[in-house]
């Protein structure tokens, strides 16, 4: 079916690139790394905008970022906790734990932060800062064959400009992803290296799926190993949370961290937590004013059949206006499930729904990745409804029904 895509963002305009401008001066000749690969990103396919914006680890392994961007008022905090234990008698165990802070921007990217502690190879720096940028400019959810992402960040810990060019793909369960990496001053050493990294996930059920995932650096030193993490990858039902359980050989998650692998193994979780911030900064939880005119339709059995796409965590579009009688049909083109529910008993917020007078809630139940479900509307009148599991990252749409 088709995918409807949303208004492209704007381009950068002239404060951008006066940003940029001020990141040279201060940087020199290394603001290359960084500038290049945000206009590479700049300059890719807008026409489409808001890819894969929801994270779940059920889409990417342990060590791969993926190629997810955020939304625009969620603010996504990760919480990585990595665990050894040291050596006889004493088997001290030491608790590494990668923080990441992050939100989408308007036009698609996703800025954020990852504060990665406990770190063994920058010698002095054991704590790094990780400042990035994502963009993901092509998607699969624009029906794209794969998803393509840039990242550009600057590690602290390094004074070090590191870029990453990420390709993804879904072949039914399975989800294949490659990284190629570069940094400007690896661990802080004057000299530029790279990296290359791929994994894989293998979706066991909707919700849950096995990774792993290798990363190398392409003139690896002898006590540098191949990095290595392998886990299980839970997207909790019913919550906007997502839950990885694995081992690994790498201490931290930044481009740099987790490229290269040490000698031991540790064993740790991710836990995602999307914090929707227009909840608290008063922007109401209804969508877009309504369209101007009705969107296109199919016609089956004289109904006029209107189709709503299920997004990675959206309805597309989010508003639509049909007549009494028409017909609305969503299609989940997303890997998660979702649902269309107007029963505030079903919803963690039930002022969010809005039904006209005398209509009966209605739930579509559990749509798994490729499933529809239909609904005709008779009464006119303003409905609101969500989907169940990401309501609290705002997965909510509306419908105008005229006479
Ligand atoms: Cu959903």
């Amino acid at each position: 079916m088709g995918f409807s895509c949303r208004p492209p963002p704007r381009r950068p305009n002239r404060s951008d690139l006066r940003v940029a401008g001020g990141v040279r001066s201060i940087v020199g000749v290394r603001w290359a790394f960084l500038a290049s690969a945000l206009l590479a990103g700049a300059g890719g396919a807008w026409a489409c905008a808001s890819p894969a914006a929801a994270q779940s680890v059920v889409d990417r392994p342990p060590n791969l970022h993926g190629t997810w961007t955020g939304d625009t008022g969620t603010l996504q905090f990760n919480l990585m906790h990595r665990f050894t234990a040291g050596d006889a008698p004493e088997r001290a165990v030491r608790n590494t734990p990668t923080f990441l802070l992050a939100t989408g921007v308007p036009g698609g990217a996703l800025l954020g932060a990852r504060y990665a502690t406990s770190s063994p190879w920058i010698r002095g720096f054991p704590n790094e800062w990780e400042f990035f940028a994502r963009h993901t400019p092509i998607s699969e959810s624009q029906t794209h064959p794969l998803d393509v992402s840039l990242t550009a960040a600057y590690n602290q810990a390094a004074d070090s400009f590191d870029g990453q060019l990420t390709l993804a793909r879904t072949l039914g369960p399975v989800r294949l992803l490659a990284s190629g990496r570069a940094f400007s001053r690896a661990f802080r050493e004057p000299e530029t290296r790279t990296a290359l990294a791929a994994g894989a996930t293998l979706r066991l059920t909707p919700s849950t799926a096995l990774a792993a995932d290798v990363a190398s650096l392409l003139d690896r030193a002898d006590d540098e190993r191949v990095a290595w993490s392998a886990g299980i990858q839970i997207h909790i039902p019913t919550t906007p949370h997502s839950l990885s359980i694995h081992a690994s050989n790498a201490h931290t998650t930044t481009l740099q961290g987790g490229s290269v692998g040490g000698r031991s193994t540790l064993w740790g979780f991710e836990f995602t937590v999307p914090v929707t911030l227009s909840r608290y900064i008063g922007r109401g939880p209804a969508p877009a004013a309504a369209p101007e005119s009705e969107g296109e339709f199919v016609e089956e059995q004289g109904v006029r059949v209107f189709e709503v796409g299920m997004d990675a965590i959206s309805f597309a579009p989010e508003t639509i206006q049909i007549r009494a009688g028409d017909a609305i049909r969503w299609t989940n083109d997303s890997p998660l499930f979702h649902t269309v529910t107007t029963d505030p008993e079903l919803v963690q917020n039930p002022g969010t729904i809005l039904l006209p007078e005398g209509v009966e809630p209605f739930h579509s139940g559990d749509l798994l990745p490729g499933e529809s479900y239909t609904r005709v509307f008779e009464t006119p009148g303003e409905y609101v409804y969500v989907c169940v599991p990401h309501e609290a990252a705002g997965m909510l749409g509306r419908i105008i029904v005229t006479d």
